[in-house]
């Protein structure tokens, strides 16, 4: 297949003032008539975008046309339209239910459902399906379902007819249908304006008990765009719908956002308090969208990043606003390293603006979406608070109702700000993640930071210039900090003196000011120093990281880092969460991604034993005072998402996993007395880590098989604990359990995912028993799924971190799933570039 270039981008010819749709549902032969409006844009002939559709008639005012009918839609030449607007009228017939790759109309669970972003829309109708054409939609919808929904605000309905209209124009890919037997939990928002919008949230009946963190995380989200950005909601009504069958994790169509019901249904009982916290987060993500990415869309699918990492940073922004932001940054931090700098390392990596792809539904990628917010995250350290605040109010009123690129959000910037960008742009056109070396120096009363910069080569871009980078940084001295600021390293190498009276301990990169891997050990004693006292937490953390990592990768002694831990474990004036994260391990592939660092090859048997022998260290030297932490922690009363209780439960946990590698009876009594999903599934995934899982594991089975969230949750915790060297088995056996819809996305990647990424000693067995396992599976997929399948195959995409057995089994795979008959585009363009 052709990429399709950034470079080759032309304006539309034709745009769209107006679409009536109509919908005469039927599982099987769904009729859509559409009636498009279309005024001249740049001019040419008409192509409209169009995959698996039957035309059953086509006009255009009122004149019977036959178009040119190819593999990707049709076109009418220019000389064969009118000089000015006209009318396009078609009918097509579309099968819902043979629609397993769930992009356009399909069913879910009996229930009709759409996915349109990026490309889904040109499944539905004839249409020029692409992010610059905005349009003014009315939809009406026939059939028997008891609720029929679509995008904006209700305009009438009947017996077996429902109509809405949606006033904001908008790109087809925000296109939302949903019709089937639900119900709604409803509430209300007023707006700092005065305006009354109605709340719904639709579910299967029985689900409605479960959607109060979703309405209270709505909410909230609702007033601090208002109070933080100053965005106000538009609509009389904003509705939510959470379907079984999803591909992702929600999506922003305007009005109604879809979305994974992982990410709506809750209770104590059955979510954990990290379920709960994605709820919020997700929630408020495709909120926020209703500006960033509606109001205000992409020119083309390039620009992603213009809506993705601004709405990633503002939804992080909400969190570490109703959270602890110091915790909220250190999470983002591990998600970004876990994702992100694991793609950046890799074949895959690609810049926050790619610059082509065959299929666009792989760059949803940690990259456009986790560094595209750090790169606004830099920005607003770049430019300050205020400056931030200014550019992004010129944004919204100088392009609201527009098709956006990054040179326009950039631009903004320059504006308001009258700061020179054209350097930043870099950091959205290079892949690679930059390193950047400190040295050090102490004479004279004067103290030298002298900063290098350099970004390895990534597929396709072997030349990297340098990128500003901005360092807070802070000194800390005997008595406190000495001094601080933010430095900006935009060469290749550049010097920061400060005058101190005694040589300082530096704390660099605070909050991590930038997505960069900082190499900087300092002086013998200065990561212990700032573990123990360094007033910027995330830095702390990081100290008490890099330890960990010094032993798990260089075999250095942890003494430094025991100490230091367990005195953050036992400090009482701490957040809990954050002390918990502060016992926390690096992951396996992270481990193993440091080591490839090193350009050393990667043991994941050794991975794992160096990191369970680290784990039951910190055990040994925690002693009895685990029990007592694990007391200390309780959180009697009802059970609580907020507030301090999240946090003292994860630290509760993590003592009771350190007591676990003790006595592996541990958590039997836990798992017996647990009150909520947290306590009981913690409980649960260590009594299978120590394979003493068998009992927990049929009464949980038993006590929640007709909730399928809950059985997601049960086929994950035995793909990532089972023991490495019989875990293929084990996920083999799971796969003829009968509740293993592996049709279901949620279902699969709980069992093949939960397996490839959760067990990674497992996975990379040496027999390739467990690449096996996956490409199987990859290949079964594919032929139903090509977006879901293809996402898989980034598990892959390490392949080249491991010893040569390893790689030539995972090569022998990739080379089997490459040469399947029929692979989908999506899947192989992933495997093309992995083995790249
Ligand atoms: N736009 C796709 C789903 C999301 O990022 O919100
Ligand atoms: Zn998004």
């Amino acid at each position: 297949p052709v990429p399709t270039r950034l470079q080759d981008y032309t304006p539309p010819a034709w745009l769209v003032e107006t679409v009536h749709l109509t919908f005469r549902l039927d599982p099987e032969a769904t009729v859509v008539r559409s009636e498009i409006r279309f005024v001249p844009g740049a001019g040419g002939d008409l192509h409209l975008d169009g995959q698996a559709l039957r035309l059953l008639s086509a006009s255009i005012n009122g004149e019977a046309i036959r178009p040119d009918l190819h593999e990707c839609g049709l076109t009418v030449l220019e000389e064969q339209l009118p000089d000015g607007p006209f009318t396009w009228v078609a009918e097509t017939r579309i099968n819902p239910q043979a629609n397993t790759a769930l992009e356009g109309l399909y069913m879910s669970n009996g229930m009709y459902c759409t996915q349109c972003e990026a490309e889904g829309f040109r499944r539905i109708t004839y249409f020029p399906d692409r992010p610059d054409v905005m349009a003014v939609y009315t939809v009406r919808i026939e059939g028997a379902e008891p609720v029929m929904l679509s995008n904006g605000n209700p305009a009438g309905s009947g017996e077996g007819w429902a109509e809405w209209h949606d006033p904001w124009p908008k790109p087809s890919y925000l296109f939302a249908l949903v019709a089937g037997d639900l119900r709604s939990v409803e509430d209300s928002f007023t707006t700092r304006s005065g305006r009354d919008v109605d709340l719904r949230i639709w579910v299967r009946d029985g689900d409605q008990d479960r959607c109060a963190y979703a309405m209270d995380s709505l909410k909230r989200s609702m007033k601090w765009d208002e109070e933080v950005y100053g965005r106000e909601y538009d609509l009389d009504l904003f509705q939510i719908v959470a379907v079984d069958d999803f591909n992702a994790g929600a999506m922003e169509n305007k009005g109604l956002n879809i979305f994974n019901s992982k990410y709506v249904l809750a209770s104590p009982e059955t979510a954990t308090d990290g379920d709960f916290e994605g709820i919020e987060s997700v929630i408020a993500h495709e909120y926020f969208h209703n500006w960033t990415g509606n109001r205000i869309t992409c020119r083309d699918w390039f620009q992603l990043s213009l809506k993705e990492g601004l709405t990633v940073f503002r939804d992080q922004q909400f969190s570490a606003d109703m959270r602890s932001e110091p915790v909220k940054r250190i999470d983002d931090v591990l998600r970004l390293r876990a994702a992100q700098f694991r793609e950046d390392a890799g074949p895959l990596a690609h810049p926050v603006r790619p610059a082509e792809y065959i299929e666009i539904n792989n760059f949803y990628t940690a990259t456009v979406y986790e560094k595209g917010a750090e790169l606004i995250r830099m920005l607003r350290e770049i430019v300050g608070a205020e400056g931030y605040a200014k550019a992004l109010d010129l944004y919204f009123e100088r392009h609201d109702g527009e098709a956006a690129t990054i040179e326009d959000w950039l631009k903004v910037f320059e504006d308001a700000t009258g700061h020179d960008l054209t350097q930043f742009k870099r950091w959205y056109e290079q892949a690679g993640t930059p390193r950047v070396h400190v040295a050090e120096q102490f004479e004279d009363g004067r103290f030298t930071l002298t900063f290098r910069q350099e970004t390895p080569p990534t597929p396709g871009q072997p030349e990297k210039a340098p990128v500003p980078i901005p360092i807070r940084w802070g000194l800390l001295g005997a008595q406190g900090e000495v001094a601080a600021g933010t430095f900006v390293l935009d060469k290749a190498q550049d010097s920061l003196i400060v005058e101190v009276p005694e040589r300082p301990v530096p704390s660099l990169l605070r909050g991590f000011s930038a997505p960069v891997i900082l190499m900087h050990e300092g002086a013998p004693g200065d990561r212990a120093a700032r573990l123990a006292r360094d007033t910027d937490p995330f830095n702390r953390w990081e100290a008490g990281r890099s330890l960990a990592l010094d032993t798990l990768v260089q075999g250095a002694d942890p003494q430094d880092w025991l100490d230091g831990t367990i005195a953050v474990a036992m400090d009482e004036t701490l957040d809990p969460t954050f002390r918990a994260l502060a016992l926390g391990l690096p992951s396996e592939d992270e481990i193993a991604r440091q080591i490839a660092e090193t350009g050393r090859s990667v043991d994941p048997d050794a991975v794992r034993a160096d990191r369970i022998g680290l784990d039951r260290k910190l055990a040994e030297a925690l002693g009895p005072r685990a029990a007592e932490l694990r007391a200390a922690m309780a959180t009697p009363g009802p059970y609580s998402p907020d507030g301090d209780a999240p946090g003292k439960r994860e630290l509760a946990n993590r003592m009771l996993g350190l007591m676990t590698r003790l006595d592996p009876t541990a958590p039997e009594a836990p798992f017996a007395d647990a009150t909520n999903m947290t306590d009981r599934l913690t409980a649960l995934a260590l009594l299978v880590r120590e394979g003493r899982g068998e009992a927990a594991l049929a009464e949980f089975h038993a006590q929640w098989q007709h909730l399928p969230g809950v059985v997601d949750k049960w086929f994950a915790v035995q793909a990532g604990q089972a023991a490495p060297d019989r875990a293929v088995e084990v996920v083999t056996a799971l796969t003829e359990h009968p509740d293993f819809n592996w049709k279901t996305p949620n279902r699969f990647r709980a069992l093949v995912g939960g397996f490839a990424g959760g067990n990674p000693a497992g996975f990379h067995r040496v027999d390739g028993a467990g690449y096996r396992f996956v490409a199987d599976w990859l290949i079964r997929l594919d032929k139903l799924n090509p977006m879901t399948a293809a996402r898989l195959s980034g598990v892959f995409e390490t392949w080249r971190r491991y010893d040569d057995t390893r790689q030539d089994l995972m090569e022998a795979e990739l080379e089997r799933i490459a040469s399947t008959d029929g692979l989908s585009r999506d899947t192989a363009e992933m495997i093309g570039r992995i083995r790249a």
